[in-house]
This record gives structure tokens, sequence and C-alpha cells, in this order.
């Protein structure tokens, strides 16, 4: 398989060495290297993304944007083919190309808060150098992706299907997680208030979607572009949140090492807003903090719907990860929920020059 993608691109398999790279979820990765190059290889998750071609669609437009107003930002679209196109299809399955960047590294997890500063201020600058771009000529890659009260009624759908011992084992999640069907009210207010803005969204802000320089440590750019599409900047504050604040990930059992750090908070508000604050509106300013309740809580949703369906979107290496994925995001928002003034006092000490 490999040397007939990479024949696609005019390079010869025997000489690179390909290694799986990575930890997602949902596409497989490798890296293809040798001496003096290094590439990003990736196949595309059918189930989860139905048409690959719209997320080339999406990049190609976005490179186009930049490569007119911003030459020097770093943008790491996918390589084109010999025969110029940014996708292979091989077999019914669908490959990507990316250049590795020199120089550059990238974390598992969140240890110091510069680590969080640089990483936010990526993403927000990411929206940024956007903004003029008519956010309405991307297509949504996942219809619904961050839709919180389709999540909800996914969920609602999964507990009537749901097999009987999988509902039993899952009872103490799935009363916590009606306990916060509040937040989904929330949304739905939020949202027909009409107080967000479509924006160009990343909707993948782990920090292992962030490119730091191997010296310096200072943000690099942003990759794992395939969610890129309209949505709201909740998104992107809300993954980091959910993602940075504790330094023990959604797949930690011992739910005594998840935690919320305010210095951490504090540094995701000052990245992302040195780059946003001029764009979001004071409306939405306001939801900074809602941000990490709605991504946490729609996290918690999808494991734990995933677990009702029998474990059919996440992968899996043992049977209740989904349920203690789940459990471990719903650890996660109550503490999250119980910092909230903590964050709110953050905030007001953090002096932005709003103007
Ligand atoms: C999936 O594959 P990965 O790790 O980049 C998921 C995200 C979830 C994340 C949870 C397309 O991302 O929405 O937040 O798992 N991506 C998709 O780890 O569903
Ligand atoms: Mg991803």
């Amino acid at each position: 398989m490999f040397q007939k993608v990479l024949d696609v691109y005019g390079l010869d398999s025997k000489e690179f060495t390909v290694e799986p790279f990575g930890s997602g979820l949902i596409n497989h990765t490798w890296k293809v290297s040798n001496a003096e190059k290094a590439y990003v290889l990736q196949r595309i998750n059918i189930n989860v993304f139905k048409s690959p071609g719209d997320i080339a669609h999406n990049l190609l437009l976005l490179k186009r944007h930049l490569d007119l107003t911003a030459p020097k930002y770093l943008f790491v679209a996918p390589i084109d083919t010999v025969n110029g196109d940014q996708l292979v299809e091989l077999e019914g399955d669908f490959y990507r190309l990316f250049p590795f960047v020199k120089g550059s590294h990238s974390l598992d997890s969140v240890t110091k808060s510069e680590e969080a500063y640089h990483a936010a201020k990526q993403f927000g600058k990411f929206t940024r150098m956007l903004d003029a771009f008519d956010v309405k000529k991307l297509k949504p890659t996942i219809s619904d992706f961050h839709n919180l009260p389709l999540r909800v009624e996914q969920f609602k759908q999964a507990l009537k299907t749901a097999a009987d011992d999988r509902l039993k084992r899952a009872a103490w999640a799935i009363e916590e997680t009606v306990r916060h069907l509040d937040i989904a009210v929330d949304y739905q207010r939020i949202t027909e208030e009409g107080n967000l803005t479509n924006r160009v969204i990343h909707h993948d802000t782990k920090i292992s979607n962030v490119l730091l320089s191997e010296g310096t440590g200072v943000g690099l750019c942003v990759i794992d572009l395939d969610t890129v599409m309209p949505g709201y900047f909740i998104s992107d504050v809300g993954d980091m949140m959910r993602t940075y604040l504790s330094e023990a990930n959604e797949e930690e059992t011992n739910l005594n090492r998840v935690q919320v750090r305010v210095e951490i908070f504090s540094a995701i508000y000052k990245g992302y807003m040195e780059e946003m604050h001029r764009i979001l509106s004071v409306a939405e300013d306001k939801l900074f903090v809602y941000s990490g309740k709605f991504m946490i809580y729609m996290q918690a949703l999808r494991f734990l719907t995933d677990f009702l369906n029998g474990d059919v979107y996440y992968k899996t290496t043992y049977p209740e990860q989904n349920l203690k994925r789940a459990l471990n995001q719903i650890d996660l928002l109550n503490k999250y929920i119980a910092a909230e003034p903590e964050f709110n006092e953050a905030i007001k000490a953090i002096d932005l020059k709003k103007g």
C-alpha cells in the first residue's frame, strides 16, 4: 500500500522508513522519512469524514487566500501529487501527504503555562489570519460536528437502543450527564440570541495539534486541519480547556489525577485573546468560561453515547474504555464548574488593553 501511495507523489518507498505516528482516535497516520526528507502520511477515516474531497476543497481555498494575504504564515497544506491533486484514492481509501515541518515538535500533554500560552496563541492566530475569508465558502467536513443539541439527541437515542448491561454499567454516568443538561439549554439560548459569529474554526485544538519550535518552544503553526470548517470560537477555546487544564488526559482512569489548573486557564486566555480580542464581540468575550463547559460536556456525551452504542466510533483498546473516558470527562466537568469563580477572577486580572 505504501509504495502505491508514495508512487503518486513521485517518491520511492524503498528510500524511506515508514512508521506509525501520533495518537489520533480517527485517522491513521505515519511518518515517512529518511536522512534528508520527512513527510506525514495520513489515511482518512471515511466512516467519519464522508466526503474527503470536501477537506481538500476547504484547504485549497484557505491556502489560496493565505498565499495572497499572508504569504509568510505557515499553513501546512497537503502536498500535491504529480498530477496536482491533494488527495489520493486507492482501493476505496483516501490518503494525503504533508510536509513534516523541520525543527518542530509537538507535545502530548501540557506541563507548563507557556506551552498552553503558545498553543492558544496559534489557534487564535489561525482564526484571526482567516478573518477576512468568506467562511460560507467552506464546506462542513462533518455535518453538525459540534452541534450540542444534536449530540444530546444522539445520546437520548442511544439510551433507547443500548444493551441492558451497558445501560446498567453506565447508570451513574447517565445520571450525571442528564444532571448537566442545562449546559445544552444554555447553548440553545446563546445560539438563538445570535451571540456567536461563524468563523474559520479548527475544531480539534488538542496540544498535539500545534507545532512548537524545537529550540525555543514558541508556537510555529497548527496542524490536523480536517475539521477546519465554519464554527464558533467556543469550540476551539473549549477544547483547549478540555485538553490543557488537566495534565492527565481523557484516558486517565485515576480521577484523582484529573485536575483543573487556573494558571493554565489564564495562559489559554492570554494567548488566545492576544490574537482574538479585537475580533470577538463583547457578547462572545463573555462566553469564554462557558466554552470549557460546552466542550467538556459534549465530549462526555460523545464518549458515553459511543459506549451505549457498542463502541462504534472511537478506537478502543479495552472493553469499558469509552465509559471510562466519559467518567473522566464528567469528573473534569465537575471540577471545571467548581473552579468557575476562580476563572472569572483570573480573567479580571489579565489586561489585554482592549481597543
Ligand atoms: C477525535 O482523532 P482525534 O483524536 O484527532 C475527535 C474529536 C475528539 C477527540 C477526542 C473527527 O479526534 O472530536 O475531541 O477524538 N474527532 C472527530 O479524543 O470525531
Ligand atoms: Mg483530529
